[in-house]
């Protein structure tokens, strides 16, 4: 068959013959699910290179937009690592995606053949064991979209496994399970997940049973995939007294994904999802909003005005990294030079930033928007947390630092110290509940959750710090691209003269605390812009101007 290329959405306003470009955006290809098809069946063919030129490893894909509206579409490709595709083989991605029309069958075999002359000797062998693992959230286009990448990987001679409906975490573990030789089935992803749950919430014999009732969280599945997984997560931790309260599971008649629910709608508006009765439930209420392929989660407590107290990404970051940063003192003497560091964005709130500064000792590293980034910046510290302000992300624990935590349990075992014992055992328990390949919000839930139960003087969730009034704002122009960013995008480097009007506009609002920036949009035809200050009106005046200097 041969499979025709859809033209995507045009990039380029001005240049209306100019060939449109697929781009590799900040989180794979994205656009209208109609355009996908070739795209898939060409990045099926990229994966199943990826797997082969890995010497005969298992590769992923997952056909999933995210967040993005239930007509879009999107694929995202999974390295051996369970990893997301390495920056620099991007490129390469978007050649092919954006290779003449037509003939993506014949592009496909001269992939296959410079494969084949990459590495003669072991290419046989190599294409022997090579897999593809393909997913899909419950988009109505994903069938047909995980189809054609499924024909792609055939096409290069490579297994492909057609592992159904999945998270794109999930798929992300199963990936990285299926090439370190663990089980990479979905039943086995619940078992790891609420085993660590079960270990780190455990009670000692002397501790009052009677302080532990249990915790039961609502849970927004913004009318997606997490819906039917959380249903299963919930039954695997249900025995050790979590339980799940789903809504918008996606199974309604007036079920509509993402649309006026999930994490995106609910951080970005900082209000209740418009289904799911979350305007019954009492004041401070425990509630958490998923997206579309359930990596990312916001927390929010319901209050009395129906609206929320939101706990975002920057919340859910100070609340993670300081717990392990608790335990990881409380194991001092056997747990020497592991630093907790966290890595956030330019849109985190300085309020937070401050915050983290003080309480770990130094600066949150900042980097450019996108998992990517933070992922890899996060890599570098012993013990690394990082989040997006929208809910993307995780805690990483360097190899080295799980075998220092592996060393000191013994250590301390040796010398009875029981406190010490206990630090690092949640630890190392932790490492259990959190997925270790991606940001993962059904396991961010069971980690949140675990600790507050864990914590005696549980922390009001949110209560660490006072946010600082922002804004986020679209603003559209002839040509985004025009706007080139540096300093993890805080500051414009072009187009001259735009920064200086930003410093005048903040240094005019006579405010210490206001800052501002500019972006252009990884995701869509606008720029962004976002100003945060001690009080709202001076948020809304540095808007206003800011708003103008760009236009
Ligand atoms: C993508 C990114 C997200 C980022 C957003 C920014 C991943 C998995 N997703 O959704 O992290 O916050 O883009 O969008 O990396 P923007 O460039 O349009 O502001
Ligand atoms: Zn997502």
């Amino acid at each position: 068959a041969t499979v025709k290329h859809a033209k995507p959405r045009r990039e380029d306003d001005g240049d209306r013959s100019a060939p449109t470009r697929f781009a590799y955006g900040t989180a794979g290809f994205r656009t209208t699910a109609t355009a996908l098809r070739s795209t898939c069946f060409r990045a099926g063919a990229f994966a199943a290179a990826r797997a082969m030129a890995h010497g005969g490893k298992t590769t992923g894909m997952v056909v999933t937009a995210s967040h993005n509206p239930a007509s879009d579409n999107g694929v995202k490709l999974v390295e051996p690592s369970g990893g997301t595709l390495p920056m620099a083989l991007e490129g390469v991605a978007e050649m092919l995606a954006n290779a003449e029309d037509g003939d993506a069958e014949t592009q496909v075999r001269a992939l296959r053949e410079a494969m084949a002359t990459a590495a003669p000797a072991d290419a046989a062998s190599a294409n022997a064991s090579a897999r593809v693992f393909v997913a899909r959230d419950t988009r109505e286009s994903g069938r047909a979209l995980a189809d054609a990448t499924l024909a792609g990987v055939h096409a290069m001679g490579v297994e492909a496994v057609d592992r159904g409906i999945a998270t794109t975490p999930q798929l992300h573990y199963y990936v990285y399970c299926a090439n370190v030789g663990a089980d990479d089935s979905e039943r086995a992803y619940y078992d790891r997940l609420s085993a660590g749950y079960a270990a780190l919430t455990e009670r000692d014999e002397d501790e009052d049973e009677d302080d532990d009732h249990g915790a039961t969280v609502v849970i927004d599945c913004a009318d997606g995939v997490g819906g039917v997984k959380l249903s299963s997560l919930g039954e695997a931790v249900a025995p050790y007294g979590l339980a799940f309260d789903l809504r918008n599971r996606g199974d309604e008649p007036t079920s509509s994904l993402n649309d006026g629910v999930g994490s995106d709608f609910v951080q970005k508006g900082k209000t209740i999802p418009t289904r799911g009765g979350f305007e019954n439930l009492p004041a401070g209420t425990r509630c958490v909003s998923i997206d579309g392929d359930a990596d990312r989660l916001v927390y929010f407590q319901t209050t009395a005005a129906g609206g929320v107290d939101l706990v975002d990404g920057d919340q859910l970051a100070v609340l993670i990294a300081c717990w392990m940063n608790a335990r990881v003192k409380e194991a001092a003497p056997y747990l020497n030079d592991i630093t907790v560091g966290v890595v956030q964005t330019a849109y985190a709130n300085g309020a937070s930033t401050e915050f983290l500064t003080r309480e770990l000792g130094a600066a949150p590293a900042c980097v450019p928007t996108g998992v990517k980034h933070l992922h890899h910046r996060a890599e570098e510290f012993d013990i690394g947390v990082y989040f997006e302000s929208n809910g993307h992300g995780t805690a990483l624990f360097s190899p080295s630092a799980s075998k220092a935590i592996e060393d000191a349990t013994v250590e301390a075992l040796v010398a009875r110290d029981m406190p010490a014992v206990k630090a690092l055992l949640a630890l190392t328990n932790a490492q259990r509940v959190i997925n270790p390949s991606v940001g993962d919000a059904m396991s961010g839930i069971l980690l949140v959750e675990a600790i507050l139960r864990r914590t005696v003087k549980a922390p009001r969730l949110g209560s660490f710090y006072k946010d600082l009034p922002s804004r986020q704002t679209k603003v559209v122009v002839a040509d985004r691209t025009k706007i080139q960013t540096f300093d993890a995008e805080r500051r414009v480097a072009e187009p001259e003269g735009l920064q200086d009007a930003i410093d005048a506009i903040v240094r005019a609002s006579n405010d210490a605390r206001c800052r501002a920036f500019v972006r252009p949009s990884g995701t869509e035809d606008c720029v962004r812009v976002y100003v945060e200050a001690s009080e709202e009106t001076r948020v809304e005046e540095t808007t206003r101007a800011i708003v103008r200097a760009v236009e």
